[in-house]
């Protein structure tokens, strides 16, 4: 279950509406389970205000959460995007608290909860995904005490300090505590929760587990799986909330980083550039939380300082549009782009554009060539639970070349530690690791390149997606928890 479901609405030849897998991740990572257990991927199919009927496409029978306009506004790009993302990346943006945005929030997800209820066997597992849906796994848990209930979170989960502003900052803990195993991309908000857990309700937890009191009068309490002793002599059920760093399909990008087009590909996008020395490459949605500014402000000062030209440098960066209807997305948008104007008015020559700009989104293919023609690949997000991005430049770069820069505040950090880290609101150690990422010596680049592809190349996607389900069936088997990996 996630938000929005993996399918886009296309019409055909004769204008009739129809159904496209649209490809992602997720979806190349759960395909082949779902076919094999008669999976149901439920979510919401991207159209508001519409009520489509359940169907299948590309061999995964899909279940729309149909999602009003009104809702779409309050409980999405509100209470989402525009309170939980900001709230959940350090308040890099303030978040706005709405009730009216709240109560859209518990409204939807008991929508997508009753979904669920509706579609599983008796026993099945089911898969929450992301904090669109964190209340799910408790109002799941209600309705049906049999079901094996999986959440995992895509973002950061924040340290107490910031989680403690959210006026519904206890509802949100219960609502996770329904599932069995709570999923994270780093440890460091594996530990953020557990924190935010005893402080907000006083629960016991040991390492990965938290021991959640049974109500015994609840006719329910003889259901749960996993029940324990607490310290104070009462029944408890133990909720496992650990570390599953996501990835990506490897094999995927690295098979199209060997087809002969696409490295023409690559060699064309640095002729239509102006044959530069070096080529920069960022590649984010068009997020504050991405630090857009931070990697434009550190070439604009180098350009400035005269350490490099645009004659032999351009920074090209992909900026895909999102998230267009709120208005902290509109005013970052406005910012980028006078910043980009501004280095492209003062340091760019006919032949020589200092920022290539593209507010555009691309196909995969196009995505590979530019990875591949990128000497260095900018990675300064001020906060991001893992970073895709940086996973799909490596898996890329089958010719072992290219330098990775990545920010310390991306989840990717925490396994590809052979990257040049850097802290983005450090702008002087920014620009200097440019430069010294731009000067490596090949030696030096592949040997660091060896080192990241080892990482991505054995924990894929594939391998993400097994260890949390093998967690998670595990725990529908009654296994003591502190075995679970
Ligand atoms: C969230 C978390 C976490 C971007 N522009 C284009 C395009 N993309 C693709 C990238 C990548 C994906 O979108 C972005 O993934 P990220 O991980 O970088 O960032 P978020 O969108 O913020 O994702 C993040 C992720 O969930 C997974 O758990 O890593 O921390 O914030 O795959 O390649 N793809 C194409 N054209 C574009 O223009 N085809």
């Amino acid at each position: 279950m996630s938000n929005r479901l993996p399918v886009d609405r296309v019409l055909d030849e004769s204008g009739n509406a129809d159904w496209r897998p649209s490809p992602g991740g997720l979806v190349a990572a759960l395909e082949p389970v779902m076919r094999s257990q008669d999976g149901v991927w439920i979510g919401w199919a991207g159209v508001a205000d519409e009520d489509v009927e359940p169907f299948e496409a590309g061999g995964i029978n899909i279940h729309p959460v149909p999602l009003s306009e009104q809702e779409l506004q309050e409980y999405y790009e509100g209470f989402s995007n525009d309170t939980l993302w900001p709230l959940y990346h350090d308040v890099i943006a303030q978040p706005s608290y709405h009730r009216e945005w709240w109560e859209s929030y518990v409204r939807v997800n008991r929508r997508f909860a009753q979904a669920a209820a509706d579609v599983a066997a008796k026993g099945a597992v089911v898969w929450v995904h992301d904090y669109q849906l964190q209340l799910v796994p408790a109002m799941l848990r209600e309705l049906r005490p049999d079901l094996v209930i999986g959440f995992f979170n895509h973002i950061p989960f924040p340290p107490y300090g910031i989680y403690s502003q959210l006026p519904w900052r206890r509802q949100i803990i219960d609502g996770l505590l329904g599932a069995d195993v709570i999923g994270f991309q780093r440890v460091a908000d594996a530990g953020n929760f557990s924190r935010a857990v005893r402080r907000l309700k006083g629960y016991e937890t040991r390492g990965p587990i938290i021991e959640v009191p049974i109500d015994t009068d609840d006719p329910e309490a003889g259901s749960h799986r996993h029940v324990t002793t607490d310290r104070r002599g009462g029944l408890a059920r133990t909720v496992l909330a650990r570390q599953f760093p996501i990835s990506i399909d490897a094999d995927q990008y690295q098979e199209l980083a060997r087809r002969p087009d696409i490295q023409a590909r690559a060699k064309e996008i640095r002729e239509e550039l102006g044959n530069p020395e070096k080529i920069m490459l960022g590649v984010d949605r068009l997020d504050y939380t991405k630090g857009i500014g931070h990697r434009l402000k550190a070439f604009g000062e180098l350009l400035e300082e005269g350490r490099v030209k645009a004659e032999d440098v351009t920074l090209v960066q992909v900026a895909s549009p999102s998230r267009e209807r709120v208005e902290t997305y509109r005013q970052l948008r406005d910012e980028i782009e006078l910043t980009v104007g501004r280095i492209n008015g003062d340091y760019s020559t006919l032949g020589h554009t200092a920022v290539a700009y593209l507010h555009h989104g691309y196909p995969r293919e196009e995505m590979v060539a530019l990875y591949l023609a990128a000497d260095v690949m900018l990675v300064t997000a001020l906060r991001d639970g893992m970073n895709l991005v940086a996973k799909e430049y490596v898996a890329t770069r089958v010719d072992e070349d290219g330098v990775l820069v990545l920010s310390e505040f991306a989840g990717a950090s925490d396994e590809l530690r052979q990257a040049l880290l850097i802290n983005p609101h450090d702008i002087e150690g920014l620009k200097d690791t440019v430069l010294q990422a731009l000067a490596m010596p090949k030696r030096d680049r592949t040997r660091r390149m060896r080192a990241l592809r080892k990482k991505v190349l054995t924990n894929d996607v594939a391998r993400w997606s097994a260890s949390f389900l093998d967690a998670l069936t595990r725990r529908a088997h009654g296994d003591h928890p502190l075995q679970d990996p």
